[in-house]
């Protein structure tokens, strides 16, 4: 049994045969532990003998198995080593640096602008009741205007908001009617458009409130034409057009000469030479009534944008999908914008 196992294990390279072995000679059924377990059976005079023979073997395989085992580990420690080894002089992977969305930039340089201007920046919810979203911008239930935006419904009295004008009437119903407001809401907006070059389903709006007393109508143009000034730069032109909102009476709409064509008319304008960037108008007095204001008091203005189209106009961006699509190359562009 000795020289035969001796002789398998000088030549087994593998950890696992080994063990094979090692059970096959000294296991509960092995055929040394079979010697030993059968010594019973001997005579007096044999078992000593074969005994001591019996041990002498087993603790020369076991050293032999132990001595094996411990080559076999260092092998296979240095087969590891190597094949883990770092090549310190291989050139290091470049790292992608991030950079914040086109649009984020966007919407924190107007938040900054009318920050300057002495606007507080609030929020409301995406997920919007019919009440706010509708009723309490003077747009009853069986309102004609209400046809004007395709809603995305959840159920009959929840929908996700058309517009951030909800926010003027959550914002002024926080207060107690007799506080000044001056406040802008961005966010995101959803509409069942169809989607084009400037129409998104769901896209960006910055609203923007201020009520107090003798607040007139010059005030709201002031107010845009500073912002479109410092947004654009004094060489852009801006023309106020009038226009309808029930939440606001009167209402207008403010147009700015497209950048990609100089006016001259492209796909990006509808070959208008103008593009359309908010609506606004002077707070209704059912409006300011409804929240608690009282309208022979306090007037207001407001005012509704799409940073999509405004980064458009500024950057010269030429489809507004392009804010969605997550086209890595199309937003490194403004990483240092
Ligand atoms: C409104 O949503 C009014 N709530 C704005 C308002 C606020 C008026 C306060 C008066 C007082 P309108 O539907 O026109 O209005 O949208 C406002 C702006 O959102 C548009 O000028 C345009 O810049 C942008 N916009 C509208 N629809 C889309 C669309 N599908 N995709 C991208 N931008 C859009």
């Amino acid at each position: 049994i000795q020289s035969e196992t001796l002789e398998k294990i000088k030549h087994t390279n593998d950890m696992k045969e080994l063990q094979q072995i090692r059970v096959a000679i000294l296991g509960k059924k092995g055929s040394l532990t079979s010697v030993l377990r059968g010594m019973g059976k001997l005579s007096k005079e044999e078992r000593p003998v074969v005994g001591e023979i019996a041990n002498a073997v087993r603790e020369t395989i076991t050293a032999a198995i132990d001595d094996k085992n411990k080559k076999l580990e260092q092998v296979a420690l240095e087969a590891q080593l190597e094949k883990e080894a770092i090549d310190v002089t291989l050139p290091g992977r470049p790292v992608q640096i991030g950079g914040p969305h086109l649009l984020t930039k966007i919407v924190e340089e107007i938040e900054d602008l009318f920050i300057g201007m002495g606007f507080e920046v609030r929020e409301g919810p995406e997920v919007e009741t019919d009440y706010y979203n509708f009723e309490a911008l003077n747009l009853p239930k069986d309102h004609p205007a209400r046809d004007m935006q395709d809603s995305f419904y959840i159920t009959n009295e929840l929908l996700l908001r058309t517009h951030t004008s909800p926010v003027q009437a959550r914002t002024m119903r926080s207060l107690d009617g007799n506080q000044p407001v001056k406040m802008i809401c961005p966010g995101k907006v959803y509409r069942r458009d169809t989607d084009d070059a400037t129409h998104s389903h769901q896209f960006t709006q910055i609203e923007g409130l201020l009520v107090d007393k003798n607040v007139r109508m010059s005030d709201l143009k002031g107010i845009l034409d500073n912002f479109a000034k410092k947004m654009f730069g004094n060489d852009r032109e801006i023309r106020l057009r009038p226009s309808f909102f029930p939440f606001t009476e009167p209402s207008v709409e403010m147009d700015i000469s497209c950048k990609v064509c100089g006016g001259k008319g492209c796909s990006v304008c509808k070959k208008t030479g103008w593009i359309e960037i908010l609506g606004a108008g002077m707070v209704h007095p059912k409006v300011l009534e409804m929240a608690g204001y009282n309208p022979k008091e306090y007037t207001g203005f407001a005012f509704g944008m799409g940073p999509e189209r405004i980064a458009m106009l500024k950057y010269g961006v030429d489809d507004i999908r392009q804010f969605y699509t997550n086209d890595i190359r199309f937003l490194k562009q403004y990483h240092n914008a």
